[in-house]
């Protein structure tokens, strides 16, 4: 079993034991444990063999015993017993939006039924709206969320694509007479989800890589095998397709490759008012006159007058027009970053103590860092009650001494917004911490109007610095709150509270739609990893690729404000 299946496992245990009614900090901790599997660096099998599977956040005794029962025999009796309580089907139901385990496990008792089609069935027969608590609305709803899911397509996340383009490429490279790869698609535009992977080769001959990568470990089917293009799909369902460009011309193939697609469209307009037509093989002048063939992208761009657009803007969402007249961004870029500031320690549910972690972060140029463990309320990340963070404290200040200048520890705390929107420590304890990130984990489900005043509450609350992960999705299986985007930019634009760009690449939440306004509002963003271990610490890049996506600069991010102008706005906002 690979890190993915592990991870499929504990999703599905933690979605059996909601229905079941199972409480909510069990469930809790098997999608932590899911998560944790699904953005592990290493391969988990490795993990096992080595006896490190407590190393992994969200993983401890109970978790490990069930993945080494896992590995080990390919089964686990603690799952089979609860499918025997709970038809496994019935996680299926929980894709449809509007439809919570509560009504699930109601829908089920009442009424018997445990597929998707079953439930379709008897809510266009009417049947639904009778049930206690349930009407001709819910029912319509419930309808309505079946038919959007078959709309719904099987996009891989980032956070997974990237690392496996990466190994692509490094085979690639490796066969004889290719002289570069690259990613393209929408994987090189940096989208949180892509639909395949697309990878460019420069070579003369493409035939040995066409070889090689139809060969490549994990391949199941060949879709295509052609002279420029092939496309594979592996044993995990992902597909990937490969370009082989002779070198003169990757330029032109590369820009192709990359789209997005709409991108393209917007560049062909503009290559056509100059007499030229784009193509994936060059640039043609359409008086006949011959081609202009390009090795590099920044001379595609170059020859219809326009600056080097980075991947990460190319949507058309004006970024042509943009270039054209010389307002492109200067975009944020990963060493603009020296400050983290959603970073967890084993004072509540990271893996490492925090002087071993501030030196992870020193290493990786970091000057601030930011210990966020988690408050009181949430249990299952053994969060802080007020007497552990005056001990926490003191081992903050041991911790500097020895760290000297190298970095700077803030005493913080990742705060719960609790369902009745409530902070979970007092103000007047909130006000004594250097730094205060307020998040939402549980009751995401609450109505549009009562999750957004929540939210809102812990942004007009004056000792919030920052609000971490706002929506709270989880990609790919969990939307976020159903919030009111605009009032919540409009509240944060008033109270001067920073809103986190969350890097880890199951989040990335803002997204870049709402960072785009956010920046627009001069809200001031943060960028941070919330780490849980070391190597999640090299998962910033997914959160800058967010920020550059919204067409952020180092202005815009607190995270590269110089540290006396960072630790002077904390200061003044108490
Ligand atoms: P995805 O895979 O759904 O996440 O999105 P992309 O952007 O990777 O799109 P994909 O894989 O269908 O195609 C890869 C690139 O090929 C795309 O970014 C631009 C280029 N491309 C595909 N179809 C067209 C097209 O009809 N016109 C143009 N100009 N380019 C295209
Ligand atoms: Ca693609
Ligand atoms: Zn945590």
């Amino acid at each position: 079993m690979d890190n993915r299946q592990l991870s499929d496992v504990f999703t599905l245990i933690a979605n059996l034991s909601e229905i079941k009614g199972e409480i909510i900090y069990k469930t809790l901790a098997y999608r932590k444990a899911s998560e944790s599997l699904l953005g592990l660096g290493g391969d988990i099998n490795q993990y096992w063999k080595e006896g490190r599977l407590e190393d992994i956040p969200g993983v401890g005794k109970a978790i490990s015993e069930k993945i080494d029962e896992l590995l080990s025999t390919g089964k686990l009796e603690f799952l089979e017993k609860l499918k025997k309580e709970v038809p496994p089907s019935l996680a299926d139901w929980l894709q449809v939006p509007g439809l919570g385990p509560k009504k699930i496990a109601l829908i089920w008792k009442e009424l018997g039924l445990t597929t998707l089609p079953e439930l379709e069935k008897a809510a266009r027969a009417g049947k639904l709206r009778g049930l206690p608590g349930m009407g001709e609305k819910s029912e319509a709803q419930i309808l309505a969320g079946i038919e959007s899911l078959a709309h719904r397509s099987g996009r891989l996340p980032l956070g997974q694509a990237y690392p496996l383009v990466q190994e692509i490429i490094a085979a690639l490279l490796k066969v004889p007479g290719v002289k570069e790869a690259s990613p393209a698609g929408s994987l090189r535009r940096m989208r949180p989800t892509v639909g395949d992977l697309d990878i460019l080769v420069a070579a003369q001959d493409s035939g040995p890589v066409m070889q090689a990568f139809t060969t490549l470990p994990g391949v199941r089917r060949v879709l295509g095998h052609g002279e420029t293009k092939s496309s594979v799909e592996f044993t995990s369902g992902v597909r990937a397709q490969v370009w082989v460009h002779p070198p003169e011309r990757f330029g032109t193939a590369l820009q192709y490759a990359t789209g997005s697609k709409d991108h393209n469209v917007r560049l062909r307009e503009l290559a056509l008012t100059q007499g030229l037509s784009l193509s994936e093989h060059a640039l043609l002048r359409t008086d006949g006159s011959g081609e202009i063939t390009c090795a590099t992208e920044e001379e595609v761009y170059a020859d219809l007058g326009l600056p080097w657009i980075p991947p990460e803007l190319r949507e058309d969402h004006g970024e042509v027009q943009a270039a054209k007249a010389g307002k492109l961004p200067k975009l944020i870029e990963l060493a603009d970053i020296h400050a983290d500031m959603q970073v967890h320690s084993n004072w509540s549910d990271g893996k490492l103590s925090m002087l071993e972690m501030a030196r992870a972060a020193a290493k990786r140029g970091m000057r601030i860092i930011a210990f966020t463990d988690h408050s009181v309320s949430l249990g299952v990340a053994n969060g802080l009650s007020i007497e552990r963070h005056t001990e926490q404290q003191q081992e903050i200040e041991q911790a500097q001494k020895v760290l000297g200048n190298s970095i700077r520890i803030l005493h913080a705390t990742e705060v719960e917004i609790k369902a009745d929107g409530t902070l979970d420590y007092p103000d007047e304890f909130l006000a004594s911490l250097d730094l205060v990130l307020a998040s939402l984990h549980t009751s995401l489900r609450q109505p549009r109007q009562k999750v957004t005043e929540r939210l809102i509450n812990a942004i007009r609350n004056p000792n919030v610095d920052i609000i971490g992960h706002p929506t709270g999705r989880i990609i790919p299986d969990r939307e976020g709150a159903d919030l009111d985007m605009p009032a919540v930019l409009a509240a944060a634009a008033e109270s001067g509270v920073a809103l986190e760009i969350n890097a880890h690449p199951a989040r990335l939440d803002l997204d870049d739609v709402a960072a785009r306004r956010a920046r627009e509002l001069g809200i001031p963003i943060s960028i941070n990893t919330d780490a849980h271990a070391e190597a999640d610490l090299d998962l910033l890049h997914f959160g800058v690729a967010m920020a550059r996506r919204a067409w952020l600069t180092k202005q815009d991010v607190i995270n590269c404000w110089p540290s006396d102008k960072l630790l002077k706005w904390l200061k003044q906002r108490g």
